[in-house]
């Protein structure tokens, strides 16, 4: 029988996943020869919206598409999945703390640790997107200690495909394809450190460092790294949403990295368990520089020279995930 991809997408009724599910379904994330089976979960209040979802999906007639399943059920959800993408999350509502945002979401990622653990192939690959991301994953991965702790991520390809933009944007003639190397560092939130000191642009044959095409160390420093840092905020004022469109094509991008394998001298940032690398505390979710080969393992790119200005704001970032798993952990200890 034919080889068919089982593929999980959580928050299946919401925004980001609406712009999601076309491209998988199209065969644009697993090989436009791979058939693959979308399993849709959200919560019981959204199913007549899902099934709306469903009923698109299937007006779309896919070459590739074999089956669809909307639930409201973890222990159906989860059960045999290749592949699980985390987007459902509850949304920050007026007057809510990010604590209380953290707490609501925390208990989620517990529920659907253990679903994994339960249900999902030992080889499942997870893609946690819901925030806070990074503690999300921390603590989906703690409650399904079945699966190799390699197999969680979290997405912060969105900051760096914003980061590559904006230096697009800034230097003559190039586009963001031509901008390699930018890492993001640490927490998808505000304090995450979008770090250029080794990216280079390629053009024509040509490299250039990106420090060196930019020719303003100051703009570089600030304004940057504060624009990349709040480009969510700034999505969500000008839209009255959140970012959907450009968040689905990182996690499209993300996952075929990670299921193909990156290019040759390519590095992708996605937030993974730390080894202990550049002195991070050993399995924090925090988003490295990653390299993947065919076999679907990522590994850190090691060695890049750290200076004061970077070692500081890499640190930043680490604190307030440790803080943030305190949070999480006092949250899920019940
Ligand atoms: P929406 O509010 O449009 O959709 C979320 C969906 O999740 C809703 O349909 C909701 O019913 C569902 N849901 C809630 N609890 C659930 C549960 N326990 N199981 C299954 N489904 C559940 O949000 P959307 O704009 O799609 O964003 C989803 C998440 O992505 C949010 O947490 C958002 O903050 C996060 N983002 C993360 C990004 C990243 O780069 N890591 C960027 C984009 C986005 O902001």
């Amino acid at each position: 029988s034919e080889e068919v991809i089982t593929v999980l997408v959580t928050g299946a009724a919401g925004q980001i996943a609406y712009s999601l599910l076309l491209p998988i379904a199209k065969g644009d994330v697993f090989g436009r020869d791979k058939p693959v089976k979308l399993v849709l979960l959200d919560i019981t209040p959204m199913m007549a919206v899902l099934n709306g979802v469903v009923m698109e999906l299937t007006d779309c007639a896919l070459p590739l598409l074999r089956e669809v399943v909307a639930t409201d059920d973890e222990s159906v959800a989860f059960k045999d999945v290749d592949v699980a993408l985390l987007v459902g999350a509850m949304p920050r509502r007026e007057g809510m703390e990010r604590k209380d945002l953290l707490a609501a979401n925390v208990k989620i990622f517990k529920s659907q640790g253990l679903a994994l653990d339960k249900f999902a192939k030992k080889t499942v690959k997870v893609v946690v997107v819901g925030n806070p991301a990074n503690t999300n994953c921390f603590v989906c991965a703690k409650f399904a200690p079945s699966i190799p702790r390699e197999n969680f991520s979290c997405l912060t390809r969105l900051d760096q495909s914003r980061a590559q933009a904006q230096i697009a944007a800034r230097v003559e003639g190039v586009a963001a394809q031509d901008v390699s190397r930018v890492v993001i560092w640490g927490n998808h939130s505000s304090t995450q450190y979008p770090d250029v000191r080794h990216a280079v642009i390629s053009k024509d044959g040509q490299q250039i460092g990106v420090q060196d095409a930019v020719k303003d160390d100051s703009w570089l420093k600030n304004e940057f790294i504060k624009t990349v840092q709040t480009r969510g905020a700034a999505v969500i004022k000008a839209r009255k949403l959140s970012s959907a469109m450009s968040a689905a094509n990182a996690i499209c991008d993300h996952m075929r990295d990670w299921w193909h394998g990156t290019p040759e001298g390519k590095w992708v940032s996605m937030g993974v368990s730390s080894s202990g690398a550049y002195g991070i505390e050993p399995e924090l979710i925090y988003s490295f520089p990653v390299t993947i080969d065919k076999g679907r393992n990522w590994k850190i790119v090691e060695g890049l020279p750290i200076d004061d200005f970077s070692r500081d704001k890499m640190d930043k970032t680490m604190k307030e995930l440790q803080e943030e798993r305190s949070t999480a952990l006092e949250t899920v200890k019940d």
